[in-house]
């Protein structure tokens, strides 16, 4: 029979050495288990003789004893160490200052369209809105659009199912709607989102335009030039700026000219305008005997890639921010 001195200084010093609950309870069985090494010493009293087995009996029950009360403080310590790993890994100090959220900035179209619209406020003009999903009469018929012409088709327009509706391929709608519900003077700008079936590094399905308009008693071409060319030299802040107005041909006015501009370094074509077409009016019961019109329209992102000096206009529908923040 074993020494049980020798027993339970082993027990102890192996318990000592475990760190692992898992572990511990395998190693209880060795000596606490049904075959363990303590109730092997239990099950060697039998053979004894009567004198001895209640002496032996009793020290085999104290060695059992102090095993077991050097388990449970094992079993505690461990669990406390564990508790402890666990706070300490999810602690949380409160008193530490946030993170902040970081400011946003406008698009670089945003903070273009807020200059047009603080230049021509300063010129005397409101800004006028208007669906973006419109119907083919405001898009297209109303502005003397002919039923053949080419911006009319599938390949050009985006249609919605059904047909019936379209997303704006201009803003000229806004303005339309506009002349049926007011009469002259009319003085505004019509500023938003517009789309064409197109795509390539200076064109996208989507972009932004803002179109203008005035409407009154004597309005002439001479107003027109005055009004854009005042327009461009305070948005590009130059004075030396020299605009260009070039013949050409627009189904909503008549006469119809290109906008160039110029720095001195050769012409940039940007926009197009014209006096509007007595049919447009009339279209809108305005009285074409008694008022005439002029209008305009140009590209907001254009405007913002000449500004800024940006060569691709994907750039302003890509959301990078790395782009986006050189302009807050
Ligand atoms: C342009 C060029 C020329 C235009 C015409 C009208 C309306 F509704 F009065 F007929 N709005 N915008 C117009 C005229 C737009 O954009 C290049």
């Amino acid at each position: 029979m074993q020494d049980l001195d020798a027993l339970v200084k082993d027990a102890l010093a192996a318990f000592a050495r475990i760190s692992d609950a898992d572990e511990l309870e395998q190693t209880k069985a060795r000596y606490l288990g049904k075959t363990g090494l303590l109730t092997e010493q239990l099950k060697g009293l039998g053979k004894l003789p009567a004198a001895e087995k209640p002496v032996m009996g009793a020290r085999i029950n104290a060695a059992k004893t102090l095993i077991e009360q050097s388990l449970t403080e094992r079993r505690e310590a461990i669990q406390n160490s564990r508790l402890e790993a666990q706070l300490e890994e999810e602690s949380l100090d409160v008193t530490l200052p946030g993170r902040g959220s970081g400011f946003g900035g406008l698009h670089p179209v945003s903070r273009t369209l807020e200059r047009v619209e603080q230049i021509f406020h300063s010129l005397g003009f409101e800004v006028a809105d208007g669906p973006e999903i419109e119907t083919d009469f405001y898009n297209f018929t109303a502005l003397n659009q002919p039923e053949n012409h080419p911006a009319r088709s599938m390949h050009d327009t985006f249609y919605l199912e059904g047909g019936k509706h379209l997303l704006r391929t201009h803003t000229s709608p806004i303005q339309v709607r506009y002349m049926e519900s007011h009469q002259p003077p009319i003085r505004i700008i019509a500023p938003g989102r517009v789309y064409r079936v197109d795509s390539d590094a200076t064109h996208s399905p989507m972009f932004h335009q803002v179109e203008g308009l005035w409407i009154d008693e004597r309005i002439s071409f001479a107003n027109l030039k005055g009004i854009v060319t005042e327009f461009f030299k305070l948005f590009f802040e130059r004075a030396d700026l020299q605009v260009r107005f070039r013949p050409s041909f627009f189904p909503f006015t008549e006469p119809s000219a290109e906008i160039d501009m110029s720095f001195g370094e050769g012409w940039l074509e940007i926009g197009g305008c014209g006096m509007v077409h007595p049919q447009v009016l009339k279209n809108v019961n305005i009285d074409s005997e008694k008022f005439q019109g002029f209008a305009f329209g140009m590209g907001l992102d254009r405007l913002t890639m000449l500004r800024y000096g940006v060569n691709d206009l994907r750039l302003f529908f890509e959301n990078d921010l790395r782009f986006l923040r050189q302009f807050s």
